[in-house]
C-alpha cells in the first residue's frame, strides 16, 4: 500500500468502521476518512456500497471499493505489514470464528438498545449477558492476557474494542449486569481502552454523540437516557 491510497468511508458511531481504523493504525498505514450521514445517505455512497452500509474502503483509483468489515480487515491484513492474524491456519480460523462472534454481539447490542418493551429489553439483555459469559469462558480457557491472544494484539481485539466502548455509555444508563463478575473481560477491556489505535479510532466527542443517539431511540434504554439527560437550560 502506498500513502494516501486509502479512504475509509465512515460513520462517527459505527463499530464496524472502528475495526478497520484500528487495524490500519496498528499497521501504521495512513488513510483518509470520509464521514457520511447514514440517515441521509449521499447518492455517491449508495452507488458504491452494495448493502448501503459503512465501512467502505476506497483503494487508490479502483472504481470498485471494498465493503463488509471482515473483507476489509482481510485485505488490510493481506497487504500491510505487522500481521494481526496468527500464522497457524487452525488458530487463524479460530480467530475468524471469534470475529464473527463479535458481529453477533454487535447485532445483539442493537437489539438491546432498540428494544421497545421491557420483556424484549430483558430478553436482549439476558442474551447479551450469555454471550459475554461465553466470551469470559473462552478467555479463561486461553489463560494468558492481556489481549485475546496473549500479548499479541490481533484482529479479534480490533473487533471487541468497539464492543466494549459501547458499554462505557450503557453503564451510565442504569442497573446493567452485562459485565458484572467477568474478570477476564474487565481486564481485557481496560487494556484495549489504553491502546492508542483504539483511542484514535473515534473522535473525542464519541461519548456525547452516542449519548445523543441513545436519547433519540424510541426504546426502553432510550427512555432511560432521556430521563438521565437534563433538559437544556
Ligand atoms: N456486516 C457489516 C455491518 C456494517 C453495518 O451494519 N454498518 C451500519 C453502521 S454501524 C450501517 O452502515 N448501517 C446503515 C444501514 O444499514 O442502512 C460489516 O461488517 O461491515
Amino acid at each position: 500500500m502506498t500513502q494516501t491510497d486509502l479512504t475509509l468511508i465512515s460513520h462517527h458511531l459505527c463499530p464496524y468502521v472502528q475495526r478497520a481504523a484500528i487495524a490500519l493504525a496498528e499497521k501504521e498505514v495512513p488513510f483518509d476518512r470520509r464521514y457520511i450521514d447514514l440517515s441521509n445517505k449521499p447518492t455517491w455512497f449508495t452507488a458504491m456500497s452494495p448493502l448501503g452500509k459503512v465501512p467502505v474502503l476506497q483503494v487508490g483509483d479502483a472504481t470498485d471499493p471494498l465493503f463488509e468489515s471482515s473483507a476489509i480487515l482481510e485485505y488490510i491484513e493481506d497487504t500491510a505489514g505487522r500481521p494481526l492474524h496468527p500464522t497457524d491456519a487452525i488458530q487463524r480460523a479460530r480467530h475468524r470464528g471469534w470475529i464473527e462472534f463479535g458481529s453477533t454481539v454487535l447485532n445483539t447490542i442493537g437489539g438491546f438498545y432498540s428494544a421497545k418493551d421491557t420483556d424484549t429489553y430483558e430478553a436482549q439483555q439476558a442474551k447479551l449477558r450469555g454471550l459475554m459469559e461465553r466470551l469470559e469462558a473462552e478467555l479463561d480457557a486461553r489463560g494468558a492476557g492481556p489481549y485475546f491472544d496473549g500479548d499479541r494484539f490481533s484482529l479479534v481485539d480490533t473487533v471487541f474494542a468497539p464492543v466494549f466502548r459501547y458499554f462505557n455509555t450503557f453503564e451510565q444508563g442504569g442497573d446493567l449486569y452485562l459485565l458484572t463478575g467477568l474478570p477476564h473481560i474487565a481486564a481485557w477491556r481496560m487494556e484495549l481502552a489504553k491502546r492508542p489505535s483504539v483511542q484514535g479510532a473515534v473522535h473525542d466527542d464519541f461519548a456525547e454523540r452516542l449519548q445523543v443517539f441513545m436519547c433519540a431511540r424510541q426504546s426502553v434504554l432510550g427512555e432511560r437516557f432521556r430521563r438521565m439527560t437534563p433538559p437544556p437550560a
